[in-house]
């Protein structure tokens, strides 16, 4: 049953001209990255997104936002792409136009070799002010510092450009990341838990294009319900072997 499903979808994906690729923190997962909604391990049932991830978060504790963000920073720069990442990287390299918008913070597609990658809400590795919005880089001192740093501009806190719920997603990459869910052939959405919008509108605006829509994730949410072949299961399993078929396809003799 996998099987078949696994043969259309990498079928559909050798023949696409313009591939939507869409990946959320199931993507990250598997090399160690926590996801925000999984009940055991989810980074939202030690926290809530409120306290954390909001202006007004920052503005009742700024200390601890700043540490949140600085121990999950120094975290990912330990961690490696997993096999997922690898594979999608691979599958841009092989399909005449590929889009890849994530919804995660960390750098993994980048270091897997995936090449413009639109992130949409935003990258935990750059900071900017909160008041002025001035660009910072903070030293490896400030950084690990109970404090954020202030602002010289401004006299603000700096915080991490990341996307905080009630804020605005970056425009220009949201805006290219909605031009190819509109454009593309075929919408490949991976570990995307389908409840954060308007991030989670992109698939829609594929489907509703006529794209066709596949999911790869271990349970059934939002995204497999929308998409046409639900590949159930992990990322860093089912993509290389979903691209390892389309490599196949590709280097097939043509009839
Ligand atoms: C695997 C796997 C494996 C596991 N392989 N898969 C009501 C309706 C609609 C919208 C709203 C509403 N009320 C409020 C809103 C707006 C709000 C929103 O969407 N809220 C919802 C929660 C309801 N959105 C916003 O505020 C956005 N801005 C906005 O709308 O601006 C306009 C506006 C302005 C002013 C006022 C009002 C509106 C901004 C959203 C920003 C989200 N930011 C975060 C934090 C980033 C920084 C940080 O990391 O700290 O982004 S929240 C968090 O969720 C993070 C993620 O990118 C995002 C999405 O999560 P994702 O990636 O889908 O992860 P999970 O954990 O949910 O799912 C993981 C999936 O992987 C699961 O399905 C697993 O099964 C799967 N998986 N292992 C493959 N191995
Ligand atoms: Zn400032």
């Amino acid at each position: 049953m996998m099987d078949d499903q696994l043969t259309r979808a990498a079928a559909v994906l050798a023949a696409a001209r313009h591939i939507f690729g869409f990946t959320g923190a199931g993507v990250s997962a598997e090399s160690g990255v926590p996801t925000f909604r999984d009940a055991q391990t989810g980074l939202w049932s030690k926290f809530s997104p409120e306290q954390l991830a909001s202006q007004a978060g920052f503005a009742a504790d700024p200390g601890f936002v700043w540490r949140w963000y600085a121990e999950r920073l120094a975290s990912i720069q330990t961690v490696r792409p997993n096999p997922g990442h690898l594979a999608l990287a691979r599958l841009q390299a092989l399909t005449p136009a590929f889009t890849l918008a994530t919804q995660n913070i960390d750098d993994l597609h980048e270091r897997a070799g995936s090449r413009d990658v639109a992130h949409l809400h935003g990258t935990i590795a750059r900071f900017h002010c909160n008041g002025c919005g001035a660009a910072y880089a903070p030293t490896a001192g400030e950084r690990s510092a109970g404090l954020p740093p202030i602002c010289p501009l401004c006299g603000d806190y700096v915080r991490p450009s990341v996307v905080w719920f009630g804020e605005l997603l970056p425009e220009e990459e949201f805006e290219r990341a909605a031009r190819a869910a509109r454009a593309c052939d075929v919408a490949l959405i991976v570990g995307a838990g389908g409840l954060v919008y308007p991030a989670a509108h992109l698939p829609v605006l594929a489907k509703e294009r006529g794209a066709a829509v596949i999911d790869i994730n271990p349970d059934q949410g939002p995204m497999a319900m929308l998409a046409d072949i639900a590949l159930q299961g992990p990322g860093g399993v089912l993509l290389p072997e979903l691209v390892r078929r389309v490599e196949e396809i590709r280097a097939a003799p043509q009839p």
